[in-house]
C-alpha cells in the first residue's frame, strides 16, 4: 500500500509549498510533511487538503431539483419546501436511505469532500414506531459511509417539538421524535460502533424550536458522560420567522439565547447562524463555535445572507456544508459564499485574508480548519498528526492547464464551471477517487436513481 508521495505543489496550513514529501502510517495519519525535498515529484497536479462537509441530511439528495416550482401559495418559502421534503422523508425505507446515501457519498468524494457530518434525524418507521433495532437507519448511513470510504461524524438528532414553547410535534415529524432518554440510549449503542469504524459520534439538538431548554440541558449532560469532547451541532437563526418566534417566546434572539443558556464553545457548530445582530456576531465568534455555512442550500431556500466580514472581523471560524445537497461540490459552495458576499458588499475577494490574498486558497484553508473543528476529527489539513485526506487537482483540465498552482485552485473554484477539475481524492491515505472516478461510481449512481424512482412512484395515487 502506498504510504508516501511527493507533491510538486501542496497547500499546507501555512500556504503553498513545493516538492512536499507526505508520508503516513497504517492508521492514515500523516507522519511527515516536508517541503523542498530533492526527490522527483510523483504527483504533478496541485495537492489540496480534503474539505470536510460539515452539514448533511443525506436523504435530501433524493429530492434535489424536484421542488423548483411554485406551489399553491402565491409565494413559495422555506416552509413550503419543508412540507414537500417531509412527504419524501415519510416514505424512505432503510435500503433506500442506504442507496441514496451511498450515491451521495460517492458524489461527495468525487467533488473533493473527504468526510461528512451527517445530521441524522429520520429515526423511526414510516408510522412513527421505532424499528426493532432502534439504530436501523443510523446503521444504513454508517454502512454507506464505510462502503464509499468517506470519513464520518455521525450526529443523531434530538427532535421533540414543532415550535418554541414546547408545541407538540406535527404528524409529518413522527419519524424524528425521541425522548431524551431514548436518544441517550441510542448514543450509548452507537458509540462503540462508531469507534470501530473510525467515525466520531456527536449529538445534534435539531434547533431551539425542536428542543425545549430542559431537554437540551439533559441531553448535553448525557452526551458529556459518553464523550465529553463530542461535537454538538444545532440549526440556528436560519429563517427570520424563527428569529421572530424566538423573541416572542423568550425576549431574545436565537443565538443570544443559546449563548446565555448553553455551554457553547469550540465543540459546537452553529449551522447557518444566518440572522445575528452585531453583538451576536461578536459573542458567537468569541465562543470558538464554528459557523456551519451551507451557501447553496441557504440560497436555494431563501434563508438570507450571513455577514462573513463581520464574522471574520471577530475572528470567527467557519466551514461549509452541502445540507440539502442541491449542489454537491466543495468548490461551488466556496464560489456561492464569495459571490453572495460580493453582491452584498459590492467588493471583490471578500474572503481573502491579510495573510492569504488569494481568495480560493484562503477559503479552502478556512473551510478545512472550520470543518475539522466541527467534525471533531483530526482533519486539519496537510500537517503531521492530521489524517492524510487530500485531493489532487487535474492539471490537464482546460481551465487549469499551464497555470501556476495557486491559480489552478482559483480556476478550480471560479472558472471550471461545473466540470470537475479534481483528478484524485485520498482519504486516510487511501485512494478513493482516481482519474475523477470512484470505483463504485456506476453501481452507486444506478442504486441512487432506482431508490429515487421508487420513492417518487409511491407519491402517485
Ligand atoms: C432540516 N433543513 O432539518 O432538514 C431542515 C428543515 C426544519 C434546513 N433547515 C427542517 N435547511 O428546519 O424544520
Ligand atoms: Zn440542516
Amino acid at each position: 500500500m502506498t504510504q508516501s508521495l511527493i507533491a510538486a505543489h501542496a497547500l499546507l496550513p501555512t500556504g503553498w509549498a513545493r516538492n512536499v514529501r507526505l508520508a503516513w502510517n497504517d492508521q492514515g495519519r500523516l507522519t511527515h510533511v516536508e517541503p523542498d525535498t530533492e526527490a522527483t515529484p510523483t504527483t504533478k497536479g496541485p495537492l489540496i487538503p480534503g474539505t470536510p462537509n460539515l452539514h448533511s441530511h443525506a436523504f435530501q439528495r433524493g429530492i434535489a431539483g424536484l421542488t423548483e416550482f411554485r406551489g399553491a401559495e402565491a409565494s413559495d418559502s422555506f416552509w413550503s419546501w419543508r412540507t414537500l421534503m417531509y412527504r419524501f422523508a415519510l416514505r424512505l425505507d432503510p435500503a433506500q436511505l442506504e442507496a441514496i446515501a451511498l450515491g451521495l457519498y460517492v458524489e461527495m468524494l468525487e467533488a473533493g469532500y473527504t468526510s461528512v457530518c451527517e445530521f441524522h434525524y429520520v429515526h423511526h418507521q414510516g408510522d412513527g414506531r421505532p424499528y426493532a433495532d432502534d439504530a436501523e437507519l443510523a446503521h444504513a448511513l454508517m454502512r454507506a459511509a464505510q462502503r464509499a470510504g468517506i470519513g464520518l461524524t455521525l450526529l443523531p438528532v434530538l427532535y421533540q417539538t414543532s415550535g418554541f414553547g414546547a408545541k407538540p410535534p406535527n404528524e409529518g415529524q413522527r419519524r424524528f421524535i425521541r425522548s431524551t432518554d431514548s436518544m441517550l440510549r441510542l448514543l450509548e449503542k452507537l458509540k462503540p460502533l462508531c469507534d470501530a469504524q473510525g467515525a466520531r459520534l456527536g449529538l445534534a439538538p435539531h434547533s431551539l424550536r425542536a428542543v425545549p431548554p430542559d431537554a437540551l440541558r439533559e441531553a448535553l449532560a448525557g452526551l458529556d458522560a459518553i464523550d465529553a469532547g463530542a461535537p454538538v451541532h444545532i440549526h440556528i437563526a436560519e429563517q427570520t420567522q424563527e428569529v421572530d418566534d424566538c423573541i416572542a417566546w423568550s425576549g431574545q434572539r436565537p443565538v443570544a439565547w443559546l449563548l446565555d443558556h448553553a455551554p457553547v464553545d469550540a465543540r459546537w457548530c452553529l449551522v447557518h447562524a444566518t440572522h445575528m445582530d452585531a453583538d451576536e456576531y461578536r459573542r458567537a465568534a468569541a465562543s470558538g463555535a464554528v459557523a456551519g455555512l451551507c451557501p447553496t442550500t441557504e440560497a436555494n431556500l431563501g434563508d438570507g445572507l450571513f455577514d462573513l466580514p463581520a464574522w471574520r472581523a471577530a475572528d470567527g471560524v467557519w466551514g461549509i456544508g452541502s445540507d440539502s445537497h442541491i449542489c454537491v461540490s466543495a468548490a461551488e459552495e466556496l464560489l456561492m459564499l464569495e459571490y453572495s458576499q460580493r453582491l452584498a458588499t459590492r467588493r471583490r475577494n471578500v474572503a481573502a485574508e491579510p495573510s492569504q490574498p488569494n481568495v480560493a486558497t484562503a477559503m479552502t484553508l478556512a473551510a478545512v480548519q472550520g470543518g475539522a473543528r466541527a467534525s471533531g476529527r483530526a482533519l486539519g489539513g496537510l500537517a503531521v498528526g492530521q489524517q492524510a485526506d487530500f485531493s489532487v487537482l487535474d492539471a490537464a483540465h482546460p481551465a487549469l492547464a499551464s497555470l501556476d498552482a495557486p491559480t489552478m485552485l482559483s480556476s478550480h473554484v471560479f472558472a471550471s464551471h461545473r466540470s470537475n477539475a479534481i483528478d484524485a481524492v485520498w482519504v486516510a491515505g487511501r485512494p478513493r477517487v482516481q482519474a475523477g472516478r470512484h470505483p463504485l461510481h456506476d453501481s452507486a449512481t444506478a442504486g441512487f436513481v432506482a431508490a429515487r424512482r421508487h420513492l417518487l412512484q409511491e407519491d402517485k395515487p
